[in-house]
């Protein structure tokens, strides 16, 4: 069925969302569910504009002094219950308590377990009155219109979800990522061309080979893991629920699966780690010594308009990105070399790097930031298709959009390349470290389990390092190993 569309004129901040597309339809936006108009309509309406900016003012009363943003701020204090009272009151209060994001907020915060129903506003509703023990009064609210509201916080919203979403194609063409076919590419050429020069690549031949990319798909997802409850975003949720919701959501940042213990499903045996990274992962030799080591696979799956913000991934590692189905958008920034090097632009780091400061949805960063990091000369960019697996080297900068409803595998390693590097980040960095969840001391298990297995290994960094530390080099360790007493001492990790 063809959506209902509606000649709308668009305020500024949409002008330039418009223009991204190229079509003839560019010009015709679609009507908000409840009559939500962007700002800019109001300017052109010709009898009843006075009317109109009134009724903001007559509608929200005190909140009025609140632009639209800081109302959204304000609201979101409230929960469920407050807003569906404060909502009686007027139009403008019942189009800013509907809003979607704020009813996603509230849920995720008071409620532990959400089975998604056709929105959030619904999903708060039912799982309170579940808490409440009423399984009665469960029929989906009706809507109201709001004609008289104009607002671009709420139009942009929807908007972007429902339509801008598509045009934004023109985006996805830059790419400047090699790419390899695994038959012409041997585990060596990887390390010495790749790896060790942390450079990206993008490796075509292997995950087409996997039963994974003949199998995964939402009907054998659910057929194998039956109640398992998959970490999403901030909950949990079956495969059927999750399901559910990718297909039915409005969010501009919808909820990504992102499951560790995945290794425990039957599927899990359907993709193998390829040779290029197989039996080089240093954690293996922990995990092979003292049955531990810290997270490092996980299965990632989520629909369009979901992803990664912008990060750099945990403890120094390198990681493996296996697209089985679907499309994704990346971005990256190679390493800062020095302290004080930018970061990507929209993207504020603290001094430590343990917090990331970034806009709300990967969206707002593609919108307001995209072309300003097209500019910079070190952007690295691709959109990795199915079947296809990225390298990601340690340190790299990297946000990844799903263009599509995407099923992927990461996992996260440290090899030779990256030993000092990661080394050197847990003597600096102890209280950073990510995905530990032991008390004994991570670096000790590292450096015995290499001293067991590969003691020239250490042997080779020391004096790679001792050569570098006579040229000053501003970054390296500076190593002084005995078998018990392994030290760094480094110029602070960025
Ligand atoms: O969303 C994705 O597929 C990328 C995941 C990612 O960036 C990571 O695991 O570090």
């Amino acid at each position: 069925m063809m959506k209902k569309r509606k000649q709308l004129q668009v305020s500024g901040s949409h002008r330039k969302l418009t223009k991204s597309s190229h079509s003839a339809d560019s010009f015709l936006i679609p009507s908000h569910p409840l009559g939500i108009k962007p700002l800019g309509n109001l300017w052109t309406r010709t009898n009843d504009s006075v009317l109109s900016v009134t009724t903001r003012e007559t509608s929200l009363g005190l909140f009025s002094i609140f632009n639209d943003e800081c109302l959204l701020d304000v609201l979101s204090y409230l929960d469920g219950c407050s807003a569906a009272m404060l909502s009686c009151c007027s139009q403008y209060l019942y189009a800013f308590c509907s809003y979607n994001e704020l009813w996603r907020e509230w849920t995720l915060r008071d409620f532990t377990q959400c089975n998604f129903q056709s929105s959030w506003k619904n999903t708060y509703r039912k799982a309170f009155l579940r808490k409440k023990g009423r399984y009665d009064d469960c029929t989906d609210l009706t809507k109201i219109r709001c004609e008289q509201v104009y607002s671009d916080v709420l139009y942009r919203t929807w908007c972007t979800v429902h339509f801008h979403f598509p045009s934004y194609a023109v985006w996805w063409k830059r790419d400047n990522v090699p790419r390899m076919h695994t038959k012409d590419l041997d585990v060596d050429t990887f390390i010495q061309q790749f790896e060790k020069q942390s450079m990206p690549l993008v490796i075509q031949g292997l995950v087409t080979q996997w039963p994974a990319y003949e199998k995964w798909n939402r009907h054998y997802f659910i057929q194998h893991s039956h109640d398992f409850q998959f970490a999403v975003g901030p909950t949990q949720m079956t495969m059927q629920e999750y399901i559910h919701y990718m297909e039915s959501n409005e969010d501009i940042n919808p909820l990504y699966l992102f499951e560790k213990r995945f290794q425990q499903l039957p599927f899990a045996s359907d993709y193998q780690v390829p040779e290029y990274f197989k039996d080089r992962d240093l954690f293996s030799l922990v995990e092979k010594h003292y049955n531990k080591r810290p997270d490092h696979s996980w299965l990632i799956y989520g629909p369009p308009r979901s992803g990664s913000r912008f990060h750099i991934d945990p403890n120094q590692t390198c990681a493996w990105n296996a697209v089985i189905q679907g499309r994704k958008k990346w971005v990256l920034f190679p390493p800062p070399p020095h302290a004080d090097s930018p970061s990507p632009p929209g993207v504020f780091p603290s001094e430590d790097y343990s917090q990331v400061i970034s806009p709300a949805s990967l969206i707002e960063w593609f919108t307001n930031f995209y072309e300003e990091a097209k500019e910079r000369n070190d952007i690295i960019e691709c959109v990795v298709q199915s079947g296809e697996l990225l390298f990601i080297p340690r340190g790299w900068w990297h946000i990844v959009l799903n263009l599509e409803e995407s099923i992927a595998i990461t996992e996260n390693y440290v090899s030779e390349s990256n030993l000092s590097h990661v080394l050197q980040f847990f003597e600096s960095k102890p209280h950073q470290i990510s995905g530990w969840h032991d008390d004994q001391d991570l670096q000790s298990l590292l450096i015995d389990a290499i001293q067991r297995e590969r003691p020239n290994l250490l042997t080779r960094l020391d004096s790679d390092d001792r050569s570098l530390s006579h040229t000053k080099h501003p970054n390296r360790v500076n190593m002084n190993r005995k078998a018990t007493d392994f030290r760094f001492n480094f110029a602070s990790n960025p």
